[in-house]
């Protein structure tokens, strides 16, 4: 079974939501802003009107017969609330739902939980709420929730009877990756012998490496070869395409980036507008009302938090919902210490160096750093240059083992950064990432001889070319929105 990442705006995913309803209570439950992605469904055609005079949108129909939904041509992706107070005529449209439609989540609203909740669960396509849960937390959150239980029992059931787990990260595994695995080894109740959490390169950066240290968590580096011994590869906030090793085949895939090539696995969940992996994360876990402990949750706050840069990049209402449910659990004091990590001192120089001929063109910065014994310094710089006065872009290179590094950040104010390093890199390499940053790697034996020997120009020419010609393309900008953009 193939489960596709969860989205929670109808209108911007096409998923639909319906109520079925004998009174007009729920209408009040979801709140204004859901209202319009709701479709009412209920048998009395007095409740229709008034429904429909309150601006909601109602249908009327048997809802214990199967033509009222045959009609609305409900499948398996639509999220369905069952509020009916009458426990039998409840009972029998429950019955009705489960055995005309596929649907695989229905949440069932029942007035406090005792055993509607055990019994309603030996279903697994049904979960129960309480009144009282359906006001503190909204309508449409808790039919999501019941999405996520139902994905997260399909989650489990893949790793059940499976001796060797492995949870792989990239090759330079980021607080967000990390933070991932950890609380994917919670969901499925193992340990770190069960499920280790791997790479198959290594953890550089200083400050993921205190993370590691301070919450006592250990990544194993590994050999593309012993990956076969496993019974589950389970990827984490990476795609199989960002593999140089040929993979053999992996079961889940758990992540944020866009996938550029359709990767075929037993269970995957890829929200690319999600501005963390952990986000994703931290709803199974919601989902699956798992204890959060304070490592979990200190790991995964700090995941969500250098995804989004304090949830100013990329994040959606979901990371901050995620981050102010995990906020009270987390240690602050082990946060702040991973935050202000120590710059080993040979870094020195590669930083002074990098700033000794920057190129700024209009609001691009470009730095060219030679020769790195470690990767993430390119990243790690090209953050740093965006805080430069007047600067809307930076394009930060580097050459690590061979290969052409690039980073690109902007203000996410006009052209997707993915879209122009692909443009600009994609016929040399792996290029693509975000609207706000993205990254290239090129390897120098793919480059022509003279671009090889000067890694510097060739970038900043290539970006150039794109930038400019994407700026032809962009109406002229007014004067006021050429300053204050970095607000
Ligand atoms: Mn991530």
């Amino acid at each position: 079974m193939r489960v596709e990442g969860a989205q929670n705006r109808g209108e911007e995913t096409g998923l639909r939501y319906f109520i079925l309803c004998d009174d007009d209570l729920p209408f009040y439950f979801v709140g204004p802003n859901f209202r319009q992605e709701i479709v009412f469904l209920c048998e009395d055609s007095r409740l229709q009107k008034r429904l429909i005079r309150r601006g909601a949108k109602c249908r009327c129909g048997r809802l214990k017969g199967q033509a009222l939904y045959q009609r609305l041509k409900i499948c398996s992706t639509d999220r369905i609330g069952v509020f009916i107070r009458n426990e039998k005529a409840r009972s029998a449209i429950l019955q009705a739902i489960m055995q005309y439609t596929d649907v695989f989540a229905i949440t069932l609203v029942v007035e406090r939980i005792t055993k509607a909740r055990s019994g309603a669960s030996t279903h697994p396509r049904v979960r129960a709420v309480s009144m009282v849960e359906l006001v503190q937390n909204g309508f449409i959150n808790e039919l999501e929730k019941t999405v996520s239980a139902s994905r997260l029992r399909t989650l489990r059931s893949i790793f059940h009877e499976q001796e060797r787990v492995l949870l792989l990260l990239q090759y330079d595994p980021d607080p967000d990756g990390i933070a991932s695995a950890l609380a994917m080894r919670t969901l499925l109740g193992r340990n770190k012998l069960s499920a280790p959490i791997a790479t198959l390169g290594r953890v550089t950066r200083p400050e993921n490496l205190a993370m590691l240290k301070l919450l006592e968590i250990e990544v194993i580096e590994i050999g593309a070869e012993e990956l076969e011994s496993y019974n589950r590869i389970v990827l984490l906030d990476v795609h199989p395409s960002h593999f140089r090793e040929e993979l053999p085949p992996v079961h889940v895939i758990i992540d944020h980036h866009p996938e550029s090539e359709n990767a075929v696995c037993l269970f995957k969940d890829i929200r690319p507008h999600y501005g963390a992996t952990s986000t994703i994360l931290q709803e199974y876990l919601h989902a699956g009302e798992v204890k959060i402990t304070q490592k979990l949750a200190t790991a995964l706050l700090y995941g969500i938090k250098t995804d989004t840069l304090l949830l100013e990049r990329e994040a959606i209402e979901n990371d901050l919902k995620a981050f102010s449910a995990l906020y009270p659990l987390a240690n602050h004091r082990l946060i702040r210490r991973m935050e202000r990590p120590q710059l080993p001192k040979e870094d020195l120089n590669v930083l002074s160096k990098a700033f000794q001929q920057p190129a700024i063109f209009e609001d691009v910065i470009c730095v060219h750093l030679d020769d790195l014994t470690r990767e993430d310094i390119v990243p790690y710089i090209a953050d740093f240059c965006l805080e430069v006065e007047g600067i809307e872009w930076a394009v930060v290179s580097g050459v690590y083992d061979g290969k052409v590094v690039v980073s690109a950040r902007n203000y996410g104010t006009t052209r997707s950064a993915g879209e122009m390093l692909r443009v600009a890199f994609s016929p040399y390499g792996s290029a693509g990432g975000h609207r706000s940053m993205a990254k290239a790697v090129i390897p120098l034996d793919a480059l022509d001889a003279k671009d090889a020997k000067d890694p510097r120009r060739f970038v900043r020419t290539k970006f150039l070319d794109v930038y400019q010609a994407a700026l032809k393309n962009l109406p002229p900008r007014s004067a006021d929105e050429n300053g204050g953009k970095k607000d």
